[in-house]
């Protein structure tokens, strides 16, 4: 059956329901491999557009500061407790509205301003929130930053031991944005101890690989875990906090009122939603498939004479180093996306060049697995990349990497049936 979910917009608002029609002919007609990015359910979708939107709900299940929250609490205590079982987690705030405001309320709730604390390095795959000078984190705390080595590109734990002992930090984050290996979340934690640091873990693009039971979990040896709830975990655009029973009260304050007013309920039903997804066995398969594909593609893109960053990759992303190429990310960006195929510019570690024209791109399979591509699309996936980075601006080329995108969209309809009648 087709179904014209854009019915009533496309009379009252042709010109936004315009461009959810292209966006979802660009999905459909390209390959998405933006590592933070996925395609949710449509019963996801869903709960994300339900009327949930026009509730107010300042305060937590059973316990508000307005009239009318029965179907929100429903809502909330099944988002809440779905997560404590996906993550074993002792408590669990599905409030923060996304990976940002979950980090500051996490970094408030585990320090005072002007605290230090360590994180990895935005140039070396951290987050913007892991102690950039131009965010919060930076400017608020004292950040320490870490890196990984210049030889292996892998997390040194013992430097980061080291910087700890000199630095005497109150808090040691872990987390990823770009680094395509598993973290020692223990060797975290025993490092922090040693210090007396507390410890935090922002797992925003792993936590799907968690769930699945497929990457170290944080939860048991960290004091506070944060994740956007949209990256490898399949959820709406959103995040929690998960924290041991000790931090519970004021991580909550820290979310609300400290930093949020109301929660955004109907993204807290999407997150229900999704959190029951992530509980079944299927998840696990998708799970699975995510770090096969990755894998399948790293190879692809080395037997073609691309250098990845590390030489592989052991969860769902990619950082793959142009310079031998003579082309910068950017341009690849640019080129790839021109032939419909998704990915960003990013720094390397030790990058000569500019965050703007870095000499990398990142490359990650979470979206593309749910779209259905196993190993063999990786293949020719794999194939196109290598391509168009070798001869970016050969039309010939160009048309035949186009003609075989087009041909693995065709083959893996993606939300079929949601059909945008014009
Ligand atoms: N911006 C996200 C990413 O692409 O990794 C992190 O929040």
């Amino acid at each position: 059956m087709v179904h014209d979910m854009l019915a009533d917009l496309r009379q009252s608002d042709p010109d936004v329901a315009n461009a959810i029609h292209g966006e979802l002919r660009r999905i459909q007609s390209g390959i998405e491999l933006i590592a933070s990015e996925n395609f949710v359910s449509k019963a996801v979708m869903q709960a994300n557009g339900s009327v949930f939107t026009n509730k107010y709900s300042e305060g937590t299940p059973h316990k508000r500061y307005y009239g009318g929250n029965e179907w929100v609490d429903v809502v909330e205590d099944l988002a809440v407790e779905r997560a404590k079982k996906l993550f074993g987690a002792d408590h669990v705030n599905v409030q923060p509205l996304s990976g940002s405001p979950a980090n500051q309320a996490a970094f408030f709730a585990l320090m005072e301003a002007g605290d230090k604390f360590m994180g990895l390095s935005l140039a070396h795959g951290g987050h913007l929130t892991h102690g950039a000078s131009v965010n919060f984190s930076g400017k608020l705390f004292k950040a320490v930053p870490y890196g990984v080595s210049k030889e292996t590109e892998l997390l040194d734990y013992d430097e980061i031991r080291r910087i700890a002992l000199a630095e005497k930090p109150k808090m040691i984050l872990s987390g990823l944005t770009a680094y395509p290996r598993k973290l020692d979340f223990k060797a975290f934690k025993e490092i922090a101890d040693e210090v007396g640091a507390r410890t935090m873990s922002d797992v925003a693009h792993i936590a799907g690989l968690i769930a699945a039971g497929l990457h170290e979990n944080p939860c048991p040896v960290t004091d506070i875990v944060t994740t956007t709830t949209h990256k490898t975990l399949r959820g709406p655009r959103g995040a929690i906090i998960m924290c041991k029973q000790e931090f519970a009260e004021k991580v909550d304050k820290c979310v609300f009122p400290f930093l949020q007013g109301g929660p955004h309920d109907q993204t807290t039903a999407a997150k229900a939603v999704a959190f029951g997804e992530a509980l079944k066995p299927e998840f696990k398969e998708y799970a699975k498939q995510v770090m096969k594909n990755a894998k399948a593609l790293g190879d692809e893109l080395m037997a073609r004479g691309l250098r990845l960053v590390t030489g592989g990759t052991d969860n769902h992303l990619l950082l793959v180093d142009l310079t031998p190429k003579g082309i910068s990310g950017k341009e690849a960006e640019k080129a790839l996306g021109d032939v419909h195929i998704y990915v960003n510019k990013n720094m390397i570690p030790f990058d000569p060049r500019k965050p703007f024209d870095p000499s990398g791109i990142r490359v990650g399979t979470p979206a593309s697995t749910t779209r259905g591509f196993g190993e063999s699309e990786m293949k020719v996936i794999g194939e196109c990349i290598a391509a168009i980075v070798e001869k970016p601006g050969d039309e010939a080329v160009k048309e035949k990497v186009k003609g075989d995108v087009a041909e693995l969209c065709r083959r893996f309809p993606l939300y079929p049936g949601m059909e945008l009648l014009s």
